[in-house]
């Protein structure tokens, strides 16, 4: 544990978890392990040269593990009781706002003691940026499960520069209505002078509900609210995630992951035509549509002789009701369309309830045909990003629900209403006979605007427009290609 200095960090990130993980040491102790994701492959150089710290949770109900650094990061960790782990994450985190903001596929619930755990969750994790952040630092909070940070820390650090990311859809206001706490979470967004969502439609209904649930005025992008020193203005805009393109299009070249793949499709034997899907098991990524429109077309032959879908649903949130019941329809459905139509050496899909390593995902990206991503509401899906990173061959065709973030930019996909299960049927077949010309040119408009636009730069044009205020307000949009 390195000593804890206060007030020293001109970099601080906030977000719910840390990136990386407890796990028990070869001496019985413990120790952390990274937890690579897309969000510490971004922010690690910026965390870098600036010295920063990371505060979010460890991950497990228990004592806070303090400040120390791990893997040349400065990481603060904070504790959630079991009461909190289940009012603050799985409550009002995965069961009132997750839901709510996905369009409530499934009923958000509301309790008023979940939303005092939410409360006094973040004014811990506020303190802790308050603690951290030198004078004049930048502070980047990020999603959902944060919302009320920004207001909390700005009442404690007037002189620091908040900035904060929504990873999931905002909602419309008829839906965001529903919150009995709407004023207090759009307040609370407000204390950021920079707010990111992933796509326009966000941001603008992130703007409506500040006109409907606070009463305030907005020009643009813009919203001014009057303080006690004066007034401020903030600004909401979309700055589209991406991934690291580069880092996953260089494993998917390397020859063990290309030697993995081709063992992947002989282990299917001889496989018409090769399907993937990729998800956290969770109800808005459309997995129960998916598993329809697929076991229809197995039954009608329109995939021709032996398709085969491999489906990675990567277990997810188990401890919450709506997820139990889900796995359990998922694996019904997945009994049924095999059951039905499968025969001894043939399984028509292969559903995998597991967490794989990122080579293991590159080699399946690279088997898959036709990789479908579904879901009912997604903010921006980093799966189909990288399907498309992977595919330095150039083939393959994407399947991609019109509600997904990721939809605005990758024109080249196949474009679908996942509800419409007829719909969704007629484009996976059109997916899977497009001719390889065709494929290919959908593919290189994909991989051509990911490639230009991978999460450094998703990162740096955030904390620039952060930095630079209004006059620098040039988001980084997204603009559909042509296909
Ligand atoms: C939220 C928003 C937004 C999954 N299984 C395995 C595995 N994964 C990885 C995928 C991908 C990530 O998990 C999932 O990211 P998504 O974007 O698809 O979805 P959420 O988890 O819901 O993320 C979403 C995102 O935040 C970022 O802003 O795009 O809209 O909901 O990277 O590859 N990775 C490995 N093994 C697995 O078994 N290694």
């Amino acid at each position: 544990m390195s000593p804890i200095k206060q007030h020293d960090r001109d970099f601080v990130v906030v977000a719910s978890r840390l990136p990386v993980d407890r796990v028990e040491g070869t001496d019985g102790g413990q120790e952390w392990r990274p937890s690579p994701g897309g969000l510490v492959t971004a922010l690690e150089p910026v965390m870098r040269a600036a010295g920063g710290a990371w505060i979010g949770w460890s991950g497990d109900a228990g004592p806070a593990p303090g400040p120390f650094d791990a893997d040349g990061l400065h990481l603060v960790g904070l504790g959630l009781s079991e009461t909190e782990v289940k009012r603050f994450y799985e409550g009002f985190c995965n069961a009132t706002l997750w839901p709510l903001y996905h369009d409530v596929i499934a009923v958000p619930q509301f309790h008023r003691s979940w939303w005092d755990a939410y409360v006094a969750v973040n004014r811990r994790f506020a303190e802790a940026a308050a603690e951290q952040a030198a004078p004049g630092a930048t502070v980047w909070v990020h999603d959902y499960q944060l919302q009320l940070v920004p207001k909390m820390l700005r009442e404690q650090r007037g002189d620091v520069r908040i900035g904060f990311f929504n990873h999931i859809p905002f909602p419309g206001y008829e839906i965001f209505a529903q919150l009995p706490w709407r004023r207090q979470v759009v307040e609370g967004l407000l204390g950021a002078d920079l707010l990111g969502f992933q796509r326009r439609a966000d941001a603008t209904n992130f703007l409506r509900a500040c006109r409907r649930a606070v009463g305030l005025t907005t020009r643009g992008s813009t919203v001014r609210v009057s303080e006690p020193g004066g007034s401020r203005e903030i600004h909401a805009a979309a700055f589209p995630i991406s991934i690291d393109v580069k880092g996953l299009a260089g494993i998917a070249r390397r020859d063990d992951v290309r030697k993995r793949s081709r063992e992947v499709c002989d282990a299917l034997g001889e496989p018409g035509l090769v399907l993937l899907g990729v998800d956290r098991l969770d109800y808005t990524k459309g997995i129960l549509h998916r598993l329809r429109a697929y076991g229809e077309l197995v039954a009608s032959g329109r995939l021709g002789p032996r398709p085969v879908l491999i489906q990675v649903a990567s277990p997810s949130r188990e401890r919450v009701e709506a997820y139990r019941t889900l796995r359990d329809e998922v694996e019904v459905m997945v009994g049924r369309i095999n059951g039905e139509h499968g025969e001894v050496g043939y399984a028509p899909v292969h559903y995998l309830h597991q967490s794989y390593p990122r080579e293991e995902m590159a080699a399946l990206y690279l088997a898959a045909e036709v990789m479908l991503v579904t879901p009912l509401r997604d903010g921006m899906n980093l799966v189909a990003k990288e399907y498309v990173a992977c595919r330095n061959d150039e083939n393959g065709t994407l399947v991609l629900s019109e509600f997904t973030g990721a939809a605005d930019e990758l024109a080249g996909a196949f474009l679908v209403n996942p509800h419409d299960i007829d719909g969704l049927k007629d484009t996976i077949v059109r997916a899977a006979q497009t001719s390889p010309a065709e494929a290919r040119r959908r593919m290189r408009a994909m991989r051509k605007r990911l490639f230009e636009y991978d999460v450094a730069r998703w990162a740096a044009s955030f904390l620039e427009t952060l930095e630079g205020g209004i006059s620098a307000a040039q988001p980084a949009a997204a603009e559909p290609e042509a296909s």
